[in-house]
């Protein structure tokens, strides 16, 4: 099994690059994010309870998150999966423990966690241009953007110091055409491979 986290602030590319890694070596792609906008437009419980965070640009709880990711992994795994691509998860250092014993309890491991790098300017700019063809209120106006932008830092940017840790993290710069960071994302998972083969 092949277990990746795609980490990085709102509009780092975790989305578009994990689209095409799930492609290329056939992997689950488990966007938090997505899985949570889906139940928003169904409207279920899960859903109306999510829609109060992401509209405001904060994070949606750890206890839901959780759930609903266990719920999904399980699911895959039944179906005899590869691996997977989390991406936008964890969030938190309470996510990233708490995926650690899920991964633990199922004998699987997180085996790389690439860290895109991107300025904040860039980011605001991926975003707003994002917002004027995807509908999704958070993206629409600046402030919520800007508030994605701090709840990233304050909440999610520790999580990078607990992979650090454990000797999983690689930093990629994220600015650049997306073939080109897609390649260096690539080359890192073939030197893992190397490595454990
Ligand atoms: P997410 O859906 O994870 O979305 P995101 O952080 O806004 O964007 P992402 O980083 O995936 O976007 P991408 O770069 O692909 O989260 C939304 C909300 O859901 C959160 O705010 C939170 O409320 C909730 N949530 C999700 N997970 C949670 C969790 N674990 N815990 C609690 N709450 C959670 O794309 C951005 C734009 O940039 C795109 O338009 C793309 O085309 C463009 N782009 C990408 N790469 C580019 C490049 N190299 N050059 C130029 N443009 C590029």
């Amino acid at each position: 099994m092949l277990n990746i986290i795609l980490f990085g602030p709102p509009g780092s590319g975790k989305g578009t690059q994990s689209a095409k890694l799930a492609d290329q070596y056939r992997l689950v792609h488990l966007s938090t994010g997505d899985i949570l906008r889906d139940e928003k437009r169904k409207q279920s419980h899960l859903g109306r309870e999510a829609k109060k965070y992401i509209d405001q640009g904060l994070l949606v709880p750890d206890e839901v998150v959780i759930q609903m990711l266990a719920k999904w992994i399980d699911q895959n795994v039944r179906k005899g999966c590869r691996g997977f691509i989390f991406d936008g998860f964890p969030r938190t250092i309470a996510q990233a423990e708490a995926l650690d014993r899920m991964m633990e309890e199922r004998n699987m491991q997180v085996d790389i966690v690439f860290s895109l790098e991107v300025g904040k300017q860039e980011l605001v700019t991926r975003l707003s241009e994002r917002g004027k063809i995807s509908g999704r209120v958070d993206d629409q106006d600046e402030a919520t953007i800007q508030k994605r932008i701090d709840v990233y830092h304050d909440e999610t940017a520790p999580v990078a110091g607990y992979y650090k840790s454990q000797g999983k993290l690689v930093k990629v710069k994220g600015e650049g055409t997306i073939d080109v960071i897609a390649g260096q994302l690539n080359s890192h998972i073939e030197q893992l491979q190397e490595e454990t083969r």
